[in-house]
């Protein structure tokens, strides 16, 4: 089954929790703290594999995890990192955040990989919080909660030239005439259900792709008939074969057919109205058919060149064929390269902002808050050494700036308190 979009909630693992111990051992009278660090959580990997044609495997699985880092433990024991999970999408995904749809990444080339979710850092074991001033720290830090959000995947075929034209034109029929794709033909309108590819062969090494997607109909980019839903695949071809069926059949004019598809197709995106167009006059094998492909040469002649075929009987399929491998030489690839963003940000916690809500005090900022996060709110030598770091990096300044006073409340993440002149004791 052919799927091209999927919605899928991606949960990178939670680190490991830090822990605290001390050494007991026979002859050391003091023991140090020497609790270890807990591992990572496992990553969240997107990788684009060529191997694959659908986004359907995501379809009956929605949520993702990765594995969680394992606890630190006693005697300066780190815990092992949790399992990154990487799933296997289509060449040719996007991949969206959900809500706001932005772009994150765009796998186009067959390997190229993106992390969509980071796994939490592990929590710092006591070890580390050790001073010269606090030899035996009881408190670690917790593991960070691994990243977690909505994610939209969707599938854009990476054809050279794309077929459009109204439902029962005969697009099937010329694709399965001249590549290996064989769609399913019939004489009824909305055959082809879903999109193909096939690859044209012209010469010795000389081919390219061809898609085959379902009919358009008026109101197409509104979602008429089977709709926009799969103009996107004819989004990134170089060039288009506008298949006019020029029987006659059924009381059709081939010549409003033709102008009400380049209608739909500039509705759509005015990008794809302006693409190099080849049109197939097609089934010109059928009685009524000159005089109809009179017609249209006379009406689309100037704008576009027009071919007279058969796709049944494979009349003048050659030459079609050849013109368009010709076109596309004359078109540069996109060189866009596959680009994914850039989301690596190491936030030290330095960077924050000061929010009211109502009397609240919010300070907001992702490493502060992951800060927060990791914190052993139950131990108070750990809530104390989280409010060192909030002087230290100038939130108490920022919130005397504000007007704060004493008595007032703070919150960042999780974490609220009552605002004191000292807070650091
Ligand atoms: N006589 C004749 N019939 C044709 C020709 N090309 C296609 N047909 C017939 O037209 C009908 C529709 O052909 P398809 O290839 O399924 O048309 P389509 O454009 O893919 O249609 P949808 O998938 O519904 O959009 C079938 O019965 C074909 O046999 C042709 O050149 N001559
Ligand atoms: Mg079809």
């Amino acid at each position: 089954m052919f799927k091209d979009y999927a919605k899928i909630n991606v949960r990178a693992g939670d680190g490991g929790n830090g822990c605290v111990a001390f050494r007991r051992e026979k002859y050391v009278p003091y023991g140090g703290p020497s609790g270890g660090d807990g591992g990572r959580g496992g990553h969240i990997t997107l990788r684009a594999d060529g191997g694959l044609r659908t986004l359907v495997d995501f379809r009956y699985r929605t949520h993702y995890k990765a594995g969680r880092g394992v606890h630190g433990q006693g005697k300066n024991m780190h815990g092992r990192k949790g399992d990154d999970l990487v799933l296997r999408v289509p060449v040719g995904t996007e991949v969206r955040r959900a809500g706001d749809r932005t772009l994150l990444a765009d796998l186009r080339a067959d390997g190229q990989e993106y992390r969509v979710v980071r796994g939490g850092r592990g929590g710092r074991g006591n070890a580390r919080f050790a001073t010269a001033n606090r030899k035996a720290p009881s408190f670690a830090e917790k593991g960070e909660p691994g990243e977690e959000f909505w994610l939209e995947l969707e599938l854009k075929l990476l054809a050279d030239v794309g077929l459009v034209g109204f439902p029962n034109a005969g697009k099937s029929t010329l694709i399965s005439k001249v590549s290996a794709a064989r769609p399913k033909i019939a004489d009824y309108p909305f055959t082809t259900l879903e999109p193909h590819l096939g690859v044209v062969r012209v010469g010795e090494g000389a081919h390219f792709v061809l898609a085959d997607i379902p009919g358009l109909i008026e109101g197409a980019h509104q979602g008429a008939g089977l709709g926009h839903r799969f103009l996107r695949h004819v989004e990134r071809t170089r060039v288009l074969i506008h298949v006019v069926d020029v029987s006659g059949r059924e009381g059709r004019d081939p010549v409003a057919d033709f102008e009400t598809i380049n209608r739909e197709l500039a509705a759509y995106d005015p990008r794809l109205a302006a693409r190099p167009q080849l049109v197939a006059a097609n089934k010109i094998d059928l009685p009524e058919a000159r005089e109809n492909v009179r017609r249209l040469v006379e009406a689309a002649g100037g704008r576009y060149e027009v071919f007279e075929i058969s796709a049944l009987t494979g009349e003048g399929l050659d030459r079609l064929v050849y013109r368009a491998y010709r076109l596309l030489g004359t078109i540069p690839v996109e060189t866009a390269p596959a680009f994914v963003v850039p989301e690596e940000r190491e936030a030290d916690g330095s960077l924050f902002l000061v929010v009211r809500d109502g009397d609240t005090y919010v300070v907001e900022g992702e490493g502060i808050e992951r800060r927060v996060a990791m914190a052993d709110l139950d131990n108070p030598e750990a809530v104390h050494h989280l409010q060192q770091l909030l002087v230290r990096i100038g939130v108490e300044d920022a919130l005397r700036a504000e007007g704060i006073r004493t008595g007032d409340n703070v919150r960042i993440g999780r974490f609220e308190f009552e605002y004191g002149e000292n807070p650091t004791g």
